[in-house]
């Protein structure tokens, strides 16, 4: 069960996920949480670049030490998480996101969150876990490289005429409650049977068309909803299959959502 949360606060850092590495190496508890203004190597997967320009958005890491979650489960939490920040923006700002598998949530077709799930083994178990998020705020301005899909809280809300804008702060707790109150249903059966009806009322691409780019090939199928692993379902060629974690891209066929 993951019950206390401790916040730590730095202006920059390489990483928020690799400063929670280096404190779990030693003695730190489950709960630890360290935010920070700007990262200077934010990660995304797969050695991918993670943007967190100063005091504009949200880059923060949690520490978890799972007594006996097998390794299979480990990738499963970032789809947790991927419903707390989704849960967060809605009960904060009214924002509706949406829930693109495995890691990302996005608004009106554009990115807002990204999710790094890592671990460290020790005798072949995971020894701990850190979940990383990162979610656009103020930002108003993103490199030309991605500025056709990220969005921000402050863009979207702007969109609905609201008045309100994001607080990165009030933002970064409600989603690390809201986290401990979906990881303690999952980590009760180590898995997404109890979470399973609400993730899939907010998957994007639902029942669509989508592009599976998997690394030696990329074909169509339709996004039919997840397994309690938190693994996508999709059919492809009248056959149901199923799509683990792992590095496989999915879009929307008309574009990256
Ligand atoms: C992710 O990877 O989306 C995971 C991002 C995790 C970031 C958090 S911040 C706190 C913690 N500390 C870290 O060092 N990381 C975590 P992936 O699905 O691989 O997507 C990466 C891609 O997203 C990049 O290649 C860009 O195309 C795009 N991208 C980069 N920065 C972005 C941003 N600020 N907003 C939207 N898209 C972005």
């Amino acid at each position: 069960m993951l019950d206390n949360i401790q916040y730590e606060y730095f202006e920059s850092v390489d990483s928020t996920n690799d400063k929670i590495k280096q404190r779990a190496r030693g003695e730190a508890a489950e709960g630890l949480v360290i935010s920070a203004g700007t990262q200077t190597a934010g990660k995304g997967r797969v050695g991918r670049k993670w943007e967190s320009p100063k005091n504009d958005s949200i880059a923060t890491s949690i520490l978890l030490r799972p007594d006996s979650m097998p390794l299979e489960a480990v990738p499963t939490v970032t789809v947790v998480a991927a419903m707390a920040v989704r849960d967060a923006l809605y009960s904060l700002y009214n924002l509706d996101g949406k829930i693109k598998w495995p890691n990302d949530i996005v608004l009106n077709g554009k990115k807002i969150c990204g999710i790094l799930t890592e671990m460290e083994l020790k005798d072949g178990k995971p020894w701990f876990v850190v979940v990383g998020i990162g979610v656009n705020v103020h930002n108003r301005q993103f490199d030309d490289d991605i500025a056709f899909k990220a969005t921000s809280v402050d863009l979207e809300l702007e969109k609905l005429g609201a008045a309100q804008r994001g607080h990165r702060a009030e933002l970064t707790r409600a989603i690390w409650e809201s986290f401990k109150k979906y990881y303690n249903i999952f980590i009760k059966t180590q898995d997404m049977s109890g979470l399973k009806g609400e993730y899939e009322s907010h998957l994007a691409n639902l029942g669509e068309r989508v592009r599976i780019e998997a690394q030696e090939k990329s074909y169509e199928a339709i996004a039919i909803g997840i397994t309690d692993k938190g693994e996508l379902i999709i059919e492809a060629s009248g056959e149901r299959k199923i799509i683990r974690t792992g590095e496989v891209s999915v879009r929307g066929i008309y574009g990256y959502v």
